[in-house]
């Protein structure tokens, strides 16, 4: 064997120190939580996937420039990991570009830098100094010439190696790049380098779209909402809640086949169908998420704003002017907050939360989670809800405070002991096991409610409870038709089963169960009337629920609609009382004949609704717009 052969390839050198290390840093260092093997696999093998994929560039320059790229490389890409754990050890949570060039933040990292600095920080920089050291001492034994098939070789291998990685996120987490949930899920599957390219890319389409908007587009949209969506008129219940505490609860994927129904002969929610006869009930409420799932039915109840056809608009607008419910509430004199045992960073809450003016968010950091209290997606519901009261007693009143459980949570888990109702018998294990935690979920509303009643809290409160997305996604159409008698799930079915309840519980009235159409985006005029809030200033896109004056459609956010006559989905017009099909309004038809005349109309309003909505979160329009002022 010839000496020239023995010589090693810096790059891939380089590749395996700095793989090594970053995975040490992810797995030791940061706080990453790793559900699965598959998990623990893809967060040891991307750290190797980024590093060989920029080292491995290094081979298409000549050989001076060639070991200067890999030194400063490898120094460049430790700054960033090291500049990511200081913020991390301050923060838990890693940088974006906004985060970062947002004054307070970098004060308050300021301020703490000494105690976030260790001194064994400086093993970080060992590979480092080993890839400097070998390529300045060592440049004999360096391999700096590559035919030109080998560097092909090397930048095909380093594509591969990247699709390979992305292919097995995409299994672990579907649509992770388009959802955008998490910034841990984020690094835990592409890396820290490619999340921060993702984040620079995003960011950077978030902002060309803000450029562009002068605030002329507001005239036309104040125009519109105010003629066909705000309502001034106010009803026999305005004020009816005045000064007292609002308890906001959002029931995780809890949809309202559930509700007053049975399963093998059991009653699934006991406690909320009896709570039907204390409250006003909606029956007919539509839950209006996209991808941003749990976050985009916050949006809607906060804003009265729709969420975006793509992407969650907690994540890729956070830091937008709004004119929020808690924001309108703490001017009232509310103390605001959310209790949710996930980590903040989830869906960008910590941003969001703090943007729309909450005063105080109690995420996973104030419970205490343990193996035996926690399932699934995290702490059990139950011990979620007696672990907050006492944060609940504390707070100074009146308070807006919104909890988000958990249990009922894709794939809803559940242990032996914890179920008081049996599984379901189908081909879906998703449906067999939701009845199950939906009725945990049930049981830990009542247990919450009584513990209100025990600290007094109960009396002084209006406790509003929604389910804020579907659970069962179509793939279990076959099992659900099963459960529903039916013998198959039609376009129509689709959009009745997403309906999710919606309650409104006034200790001392009566309430009654309202059949009459109703979304998530009417909840903020809604709840605001109640407390005697004027809303005649604000821009909503709903309408009190309890006045007669409403537009008299809910839309959904693919631009599928339920009137009060009609539903209309898929270029489809549906009778919306009898689901008798009545015809097609398909655009492409020229043929005004061919078309449903019905539902067109409606058709045009949502879709120009939708996109009025989406011009003010694309623009930011709210910054132009004075919420005090504006008649
Ligand atoms: C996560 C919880 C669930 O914190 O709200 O989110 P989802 O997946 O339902 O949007
Ligand atoms: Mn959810």
């Amino acid at each position: 064997m010839s000496v020239k052969q023995l010589k090693i390839p810096l790059f891939t050198l380089a590749s395996l120190l700095f793989g090594l290390k970053t995975y040490i840093v992810y797995r030791f260092l940061f706080n990453i939580s790793l559900d699965n093997i598959m998990q623990e696999f893809i967060l040891f093998i991307n750290p190797f996937v980024s590093a060989f994929l920029v080292f491995a560039l290094s081979v298409w320059f000549k050989e001076r420039r060639q070991l200067k790229f890999i030194r400063y490389t490898a120094l460049i890409g430790t700054l960033i990991i090291y500049f990511n754990l200081l913020f991390y050890r301050n923060f838990t949570d890693f940088i974006t570009i906004p985060v970062l060039f947002q004054g307070s933040n970098a004060a308050d990292l300021g301020s703490s830098i000494f105690g976030l600095l260790h001194i064994t920080d400086i093993l970080l920089f060992i590979d480092v100094a080993v890839i400097w050291y070998v390529g300045i001492k060592f440049k004999s034994v360096v391999k700096v010439d590559y035919t030109r098939r080998n560097k092909v070789m090397a930048l095909s291998l380093s594509i591969a190696f990247l699709i390979g990685n992305y292919v097995l996120a995409e299994i672990e987490r579907p649509q992770l790049l388009q959802r955008t949930f998490d910034r841990e899920y984020l690094v835990k599957n592409i890396g820290l380098f490619n999340y921060h390219l993702y984040d620079i890319a995003l960011h950077s389409k978030t902002k060309a779209q803000r450029v562009f908007a002068d605030g002329n587009e507001m005239p036309e949209i104040k125009q519109y909402v105010k003629e066909n969506t705000t309502s001034d008129q106010k009803s026999e219940l305005y004020g009816i809640a005045k000064g007292k505490n609002v308890i906001f609860v959002s029931l995780e994927s809890f949809q309202t086949f559930l509700i007053n129904n049975t399963m093998n002969g059991e009653e699934v929610t006991p406690f909320l169908n009896d709570l039907i006869n204390e409250s006003y009930y909606f029956e007919n409420f539509y839950h209006q998420t996209e991808q941003g799932k749990t976050s985009d039915s916050e949006f809607l109840v906060e804003n009265s704003l729709y969420p975006l056809p793509r992407g969650a608009v907690f994540f890729t607008h956070g830091q937008n002017e709004y004119n929020a419910m808690p924001e309108i509430l703490g001017e009232q004199g509310y103390y605001t907050s959310v209790f949710h045992a996930n980590n903040k960073s989830f869906w960008n809450r910590d941003v969001m939360y703090n943007n729309i003016g909450y005063d105080k968010f109690f995420d996973v950091e104030s419970y205490e989670v343990t193996e035996e209290n926690s399932i699934g997606w995290g702490l059990k519901d139950k011990p979620f809800f007696e672990q907050s009261i006492k944060y609940l007693q504390n707070l100074p009143k009146p308070f807006y405070s919104k909890f988000i459980t958990l249990t009922n949570h894709y794939p809803f888990e559940l242990s032996e002991e914890d179920a008081t109702i049996e599984k379901y018998n189908s081909n879906s294990r998703t449906l067999n096991q939701f009845f199950q935690t939906a009725r945990y979920t049930d049981e830990a509303v009542e247990q919450f409610f009584n513990q209100l009643k025990e600290s007094g809290i109960y009396e002084d409160s209006i406790i509003v409870l929604m389910g804020d997305h579907y659970g069962i996604s179509d793939f279990h159409d076959k099992a659900m038709s099963m459960y529903l008698d039916k013998e198959e799930i039609t376009d129509y079915d689709h959009i009745q089963l997403q309906r999710t309840p919606f309650f409104i519980h006034i200790p001392g009235e009566d309430g009654k169960v309202i059949s009459k159409i109703a979304g998530q985006i009417d909840v903020k005029p809604t709840l605001l009337h109640l407390l005697g809030v004027d809303t005649s200033k604000d821009l909503s896109f709903g309408t009190d629920l309890f006045t007669d004056d409403r537009k008299g459609y809910i839309a959904l956010r693919d631009g599928s609609f339920i009137s009060d006559k009609y539903i209309y989905t898929k270029d489809q017009c549906f009778n919306r009382e009898t689901g008798e099909l009545l015809g097609v309004t398909d655009d492409s038809l020229d043929d005004e004949e061919d078309q449903s005349t019905v539902c067109k109309p409606i058709k045009d309003k949502v879709q120009k609704e939708l996109s009025y909505s989406d011009q003010i979160i694309y623009g930011d329009l709210f910054r132009f717009y004075d919420f005090g002022t504006e008649e």
